[in-house]
């Protein structure tokens, strides 16, 4: 397979880690834990998972003696930068342990282990794949690992291949899955285990314990690139406002990184606009007093960042996406209309009289998006609902209107972007080649200490490498008791952009100075690998603010 001079570069890089875990290690066990919220009901629920130590590393003298062990590894959902990495952290730990241990990569998501679908990882292939981005060594998938039948199955296949644990990398309901598996092989007594990692792009897998998923740190960096590069040719033309909606299917954290990285005139974030109850003519409104400003001062270009969740967080729209999921969920009257106007009059005829005038107010190509582009679950697809179109629509209207008035006499001219699958599988970043690398090895380590329903950690991130630690926290800790179709659930709580939080208190205090008619655009230029230390391993802005770094 041919490669790029950086690609083959990159295979040569040795992430950097932990000193505990650089050699050989002691784990220490903390006190007993409970979880975040709801630890009746969740005791209840996992009771022999329930309550475990929080596990940390130190470096120890003498190698522990290791068995020969086999372990099965599952990448889930979305691709994040560095999912490579954790495997190959996985491998290199397990062969440091012991060189006879396997690792076996279950196919294409969770589905694999379901289908007994699997390769062995060998060191062939590993070698190819240090420090690349994209999750295509073993495939992902969203089939959600829930029902008793497929955990059986997952029995079988690891019998089979006489797997010792099962490590999931994933978001949140993967987590929470993969906790439910590890407490329903503990009460099988089949001695399987199984370990979480935190993966996401989307940066909302986030809590006391967990600093960051990885992934949001290469993802940002490329998307703030690519804005940098617009707004720097903005400035140059004058002659284009850029709407760019940014990945994040429904936390804003990648749009207000990105934003604390490139400084654009406007930011929108969804949890701001429903905290403030707005509708979408409020969102209008506040662009449109941008523009106007700026044109004031003959400018008139600039940059606007939509997060792709927004429209699910504005509240009159959430109410019509739930009235549509609803209504359309295994509807085949709905199905069996020809042609966009039938299906349209029938939405129409079906809605609240509030949410029909909304539905009605909406230009006819995002109402057929809002109404016919369902996932397998029977929610709408954020991600292929086009909201900076939308928007520019919408802005474009107001400005007419304003002009006719008297009140806008610039010229508004507008492009759209959509950033999201450019990022999901660039090549790591060293924060994310490293962080994972250390993940990988964590999960080894919790591995063969014989933990199950843990999460492999890693923390004290604002730091250099060498100073992060390293922990194992029961995935327990993490739950609360969630409402989800209809029934209450134990669940990892989804982390949304906190609005009392430094990250968007910064923002706020200096979005007013980036939408002036001063440009204070920033451009951050492409993920650098190689070079000083402040250009090339520096963590997000998000986690730099959070953590008063
Ligand atoms: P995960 O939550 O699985 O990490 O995926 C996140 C994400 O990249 C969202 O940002 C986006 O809305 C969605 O996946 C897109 O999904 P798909 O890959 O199915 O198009």
């Amino acid at each position: 397979m041919l490669k790029s001079p950086l690609q083959i570069a990159r295979q040569g890089y040795q992430p950097k880690m932990p000193v505990a875990l650089q050699g050989h290690v002691r784990l220490v066990e903390g006190k007993a834990t409970h979880s975040v919220a709801d630890q009746e009901e969740i005791k209840a629920l996992f009771p022999e998972t329930y309550g475990m130590p929080i596990i940390t590393f130190e470096p120890a003298e003498v190698a522990e003696k290791i068995e020969p062990m086999n372990v099965g590894v599952i990448l889930s959902g979305g691709q994040a930068p560095g999912g490579h990495n954790v495997i190959c952290g996985l491998f290199d730990g397990l062969k440091r342990l012991n060189p006879d241990c396997k690792l076996y990569g279950f196919l294409d998501g969770p589905i694999g282990l379901i289908e007994g679908r699997y390769k062995e990882l060998t060191k062939e292939i590993i070698d190819d794949y240090r420090n690349t981005g994209g999750f295509d060594i073993i495939g992902s998938g969203r089939t959600k690992l829930e029902e008793t039948w497929q955990f059986d199955n997952g029995i079988e296949i690891c019998k089979k291949l006489n797997i010792k644990a099962v490590v999931i990398i994933g978001g949140d309901d993967s987590n929470t899955n993969a906790c439910i598996l590890a407490e329903y092989y503990k009460q099988k007594g089949c001695g399987i285990q199984v370990i979480g990692c935190p993966k996401t792009i989307d940066g909302d897998l986030k809590n006391e314990m967990i600093e960051t998923s990885f992934g949001f740190d290469t993802a940002c960096k490329t998307y703030s690139e690519l804005i940098g590069n617009i707004q720097r040719d903005a400035a140059s033309a004058k002659k284009y406002w850029h709407f760019i909606r940014l990945m994040g299917r429904s936390a804003s954290h990648i749009a207000l990184e990105c934003a604390l990285q490139s400084q654009p005139n406007v930011c929108l974030i969804s949890e701001e606009v429903e905290a403030k109850n707005m509708t979408l003519n409020d969102i209008v409104e506040q662009i449109v007093e941008v523009i106007v400003d700026r044109a004031n001062a003959g400018l008139n270009f600039g940059t606007v960042l939509i997060p792709e969740g927004l429209i699910e967080f504005i509240p009159a729209m959430r109410v019509l996406i739930q009235e549509l999921n609803d209504m359309l969920a295994n509807n085949e009257e709905f199905t069996s209309l020809e042609g966009d106007d039938a299906k349209r009059e029938y939405v129409k005829s079906m809605l609240t009289p509030a949410s029909c005038t909304l539905y009605r107010s909406l230009p006819k190509a995002i109402a057929r998006q809002l109404s016919m582009d369902r996932d397998a679950h029977g929610n709408v697809q954020v991600s292929l609902i086009e909201t900076e179109q939308l928007l520019i629509e919408m802005v474009a209207k107001r400005l007419a209107q304003l002009k006719a008035e008297g009140k806008y006499k610039g010229k508004f001219s507008a492009l759209h972007h959509f950033f999201g699958y450019e990022g999901r599988c660039a090549i790591p970043s060293n924060f994310d080649a490293d962080y994972c690398y250390s993940i990988g090895i964590t999960a080894t380590h919790l591995i063969a200490a014989g933990k199950t329903g843990y999460m492999a950690l890693v923390r004290n991130l604002t730091k250099p490498a060498a100073q992060w630690e390293a922990a194992g926290c029961p995935i327990t800790m993490m739950f609360n008791m969630e409402k989800r179709n209809g029934k209450m659930k134990p669940v990892i709580q989804k982390a949304l952009v906190d609005l009392n939080g430094k990250p968007f208190e910064y923002f706020k205090a200096h979005r007013a100075a980036w939408a002036d008619a001063n440009t204070s655009f920033i451009y951050p230029g492409p993920i650098q690998y190689y070079g000083p230390t402040e250009v090339c391993d520096q963590p997000t802005r998000t986690l730099k603010l959070e953590h008063d770094a």
